[in-house]
């Protein structure tokens, strides 16, 4: 990167000291150089930095306002502003050796009085972020639009009760989609901010769900037009700021596409904190896209047991991470998708130095998670169980009947002349539970 004023001049590249180091700038498991299996580090976990939280987050929250000033926010005209603040942004990125960014249209230019001054703005800024992004080898991970946090998009987007805000939405991800194909976009994301609804008393449930699809059509069909090859995805979470959210998880996700012949285009972006939500494991919304090979990418963050909101809080829990990387690691990995950092400072965490303490833990965790599992797979035992467990359906009746040859007079002919009564088998979660601990802890 060319040399221009440093924003954060006391903070050095950081590096790779190993698990012996006690320097709390540097990375004791993340070692972005390290090869394995002929890929370094930094490409098997593609680590993505969220623009939103990191550059646009001040700590507001729905009890006061922001707590965080950064010194680059100076200045009357939003649009140099917010060159500065990119800038801000690449040193960061390079420091922090993330390889990846994402962003929302509106994080990275100020909105204008109107749609055309709004992508005015904005092509502004997407020029400096090409310059920026040329410079420094980062990369985009997605680009994604802001269709929740203007009033006009108070009761929704896509799924809005007026058609001039469906339009408007329209016209806003049109133009989400140039820019991000123009950064080299590998996928783009929707997130249905407030596609869903409050009450029942005012919504058609149906003919939202009908909006929704028909706008999710219309940009498949607008990236074949413009040549943009990135990968949509859908990031399912099932309330907040709606009480219901359409993409509830990754279930719902899967047979909303289904019902509206979509599912070819789109795979899963799935959040730690938005599973919770949902109630259910990160891993288990890893494991439901797995299964139907529509598992696209990761928004790395987790939520805190005792709020149960969107707390967006970087993740250090190795345990829950391994799951989730061993599932990852089991659908052969995340292809174009990354591991995007969608969580934020705590409203106290007001300096920019804990910026780089929050990534690091983040991509400290993660990295030992991908190499607990990586040893966990090696060491075969997991699969060498569940494989056992399964080897009734490997072959004969068992093999019929996954093969669609068995019927239940086939069945119950078995039965009655041959099997009789199953020999019941444990299920040995305990000692499963134990086995882990051991890759765990030692
Ligand atoms: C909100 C959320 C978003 C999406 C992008 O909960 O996760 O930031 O990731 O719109
Ligand atoms: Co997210």
């Amino acid at each position: 990167m060319k040399s221009r004023k440093s924003h954060f001049p006391r903070i050095k590249t950081i590096a790779f000291e190993g698990p012996g180091s006690t320097n709390p700038l540097a990375f004791r498991h993340y070692n972005p150089d390290e090869v394995i299996d002929g890929k370094t580090m930094s490409a098997h976990l593609r680590f993505g930095i969220a623009y939103w939280h990191s550059f646009r987050g001040t700590g507001s929250d729905p009890f006061g306002p922001g707590t965080i000033v950064r010194p680059w926010e100076k200045g009357k005209d939003p649009v140099s502003v917010a060159k500065v603040r990119m800038d801000a942004a690449f040193e960061f990125f390079q420091k922090i050796r993330a390889p990846f960014w994402c962003f929302h249209d509106r994080d990275i230019a100020p909105e204008g009085r109107t749609l055309a001054e709004s992508n005015r703005h904005l092509d502004k800024i997407v020029a400096h972020a090409k310059s920026l992004q040329k410079a420094t080898g980062v990369k985009l991970l997605w680009g994604t639009a802001n269709l929740f946090s203007n009033p006009r998009f108070m009761c929704g987007a896509a799924t809005n009760p007026d058609a001039h805000v469906f339009a408007y939405a329209a016209a806003q991800v049109k133009k989400a989609l140039e820019v991000t194909k123009e950064l080299g976009g590998e996928n783009y994301v929707f997130w249905g901010g407030r596609e869903g609804y409050e009450t029942l008393l005012n919504t058609n449930l149906k003919r939202e769900q009908d909006h929704l699809a028909a706008f999710l059509h219309m940009a498949v069909a607008y990236a074949k037009r413009i040549g943009f090859k990135g990968q949509f995805l859908i990031e399912p979470k099932p309330k907040e700021p709606t009480k219901h959210q359409y993409d509830f998880d990754v279930a719902s996700g899967i047979a909303f596409l289904r019902t509206y012949g979509l599912e070819k285009h789109f795979k899963f972006n799935i959040e730690t904190n938005h599973a919770t939500l949902a109630g259910h494991t990160f891993q288990h919304e890893i494991e439901v896209a797995a299964a139907q090979g529509l598992l696209g990418s990761i928004d790395a963050n987790s939520g805190d047991p005792l709020l149960g909101w969107d707390t967006d809080q970087f993740n250090t829990d190795v345990r829950e991470l391994t799951l989730a990387m061993l599932s990852i690691l089991r659908a052969g990995g995340l292809g174009t998708g990354g591991f995007n950092f969608d969580a934020k400072l705590r409203r106290p965490s007001i300096d920019a130095e804990d910026l780089f303490h929050a990534h690091i833990g983040g991509m400290d965790a993660y990295a030992l998670a991908f190499k607990l599992a990586r040893s966990i797979l090696a060491d075969g035992g997991f699969e060498r169980f569940v494989a056992e467990r399964y080897a009734s359906f490997d072959s004969g009746f068992g093999r019929d009947i996954e093969t669609g040859k068995a019927t239940f007079a086939s069945l119950e002919k078995l039965v009655l002349t041959k099997l009789g009564e199953p020999k019941p088998r444990s299920g040995k979660q305990e000692y499963l539970e134990n086995l882990l601990a051991r890759h765990l802890h030692g």
